[in-house]
């Protein structure tokens, strides 16, 4: 019984994972996401070229295949002894969920950005060894090129572009102050030890802007702490240990970076679920749902610097968001009254009777209606 986990160090995504295993103490070895890797192992078991993909040796035949981060940490979770990444109160479960959402799919604005606009080389040449580790260097970046014209273009549709990277900068910023002040208290968001929280803002603030050199002397200089806790979650000294903070606290810093969800991250989320929602009245024998459906106006940054700008309307993070709304949803009584209390006081009331215009899965890795 053993697990590979195939990725890089240059991937967002990966951080987020070997992170987490190394916390759970699970024993895997790390493939490198090489084009050969790609052609034999990731096409033929996802069908589709993304990474990390963990594949989980449990005496079947050809094992488990799992990929999307949040899957393979909940198949971790389920399969594995020792203590979850989940608290088990409601509060701080809630928050987790939220927080993991919003580390995923908020803060890849600014890892994308930093990384394109100040690392780009960096990335380039990480990109040539990821790919092709046998050739030499300059083959190695020509031989890059497409996926770095690949990932660099992407950000047009996160809405990063000149016109918003002031309002970007401005927010990421704002978010490393809150996140640096909480961890003069605490060591991870809710305690001593690491949520699923954590786990969703390790990707982005490990792998791109910690690692990425000009991004990483920003934030070791005016968020040392954060840098410090990227560490620390990235390659943890004392596995399995720590514990949530008692009586279901929410500390007051992660009050503040849950209304910076609210703020900025839900109304693009609250847009993108009424598009899904036109979309599937436009499509009703389709079940697979397009990566992009189209582009919106979004706003991004915050407070002052905010902006209006073109966005790609992405309906992936809805399933994220359906993890939350099931959550809420199987509470109840007392229970369900605290989420409540929660949500409004950091301004996410509209979450309470929120519903999808119908429901997600990922059948064979892709976003679905679930059938
Ligand atoms: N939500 C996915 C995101 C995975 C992802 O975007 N991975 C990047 C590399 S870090 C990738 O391979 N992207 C290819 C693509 O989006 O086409 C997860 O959690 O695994």
């Amino acid at each position: 019984m053993s697990y590979t986990l195939i990725g890089a160090p240059v991937s967002l995504y990966t951080g987020k994972v070997r992170g987490y295993l190394r916390w759970k103490n699970v024993p895997f070895r790390e493939e490198m996401a090489t084009r050969e890797v790609y052609k034999r192992t990731i096409l033929p078991r996802v069908g589709w070229s993304v990474i990390p993909v963990v594949i989980h040796e449990d005496g079947s035949e050809d094992g488990v295949t799992l990929q999307d981060t949040t899957e393979i940490i909940d198949h971790v979770e389920q399969a594995e002894p020792g203590p979850s990444v989940y608290p088990d109160t409601v509060r701080q479960h809630l928050a987790a969920l939220i927080l993991e959402l919003f580390g995923d799919e908020w803060l890849v604005i600014p890892a994308m950005h930093y990384r394109w606009a100040y690392n780009r080389d960096f990335a380039h040449r990480e990109f040539g060894a990821m790919q092709n580790p046998h050739l030499p260097a300059q083959e190695q970046w020509d031989a890059a090129e497409k996926a770095v014209a690949f990932f660099s273009g992407s950000i047009r549709g996160l809405g990063v572009n000149p016109d918003s990277v002031a309002a970007i900068e401005d927010a990421y910023e704002a978010f490393l102050a809150v996140f640096d002040a909480h961890l003069a208290e605490h060591d991870f968001l809710f305690g001593s030890r690491p949520s699923i929280g954590d786990f969703g803002f390790l990707g982005p603030l490990y792998a791109h802007l910690l690692r990425d050199p000009e991004s990483g002397a920003l934030m070791r200089r005016i968020a040392p702490r954060v840098a410090d806790w990227a560490e620390r979650c990235h390659a943890p000294q004392h596995a399995l240990t720590g514990d949530f903070l008692p009586d279901d606290e929410i500390p007051s810093g992660v009050t503040a970076l849950l209304r910076q969800f609210a703020a900025q991250q839900l109304p693009v989320l609250m847009d993108t679920a009424s598009a899904l929602e036109d979309w599937g009245k436009a499509n009703p024998d389709e079940v697979e749902i397009p990566r992009i459906l189209g582009f919106h106006k979004a706003k991004i940054g915050r407070g002052a610097s905010v902006v209006e700008t073109d966005r790609a309307i992405i309906p992936y993070p809805l399933w994220m968001l359906q993890r939350v709304t099931d959550y809420l949803c199987g509470l109840t009584g007392e229970d369900r009254a605290e989420a409540e209390e929660l949500l409004r006081s950091i301004g996410a009331q509209q979450l309470i009777d929120f519903q999808l215009p119908f429901r997600l899965a990922r059948p064979h890795f892709k976003l679905s209606r679930a059938g």
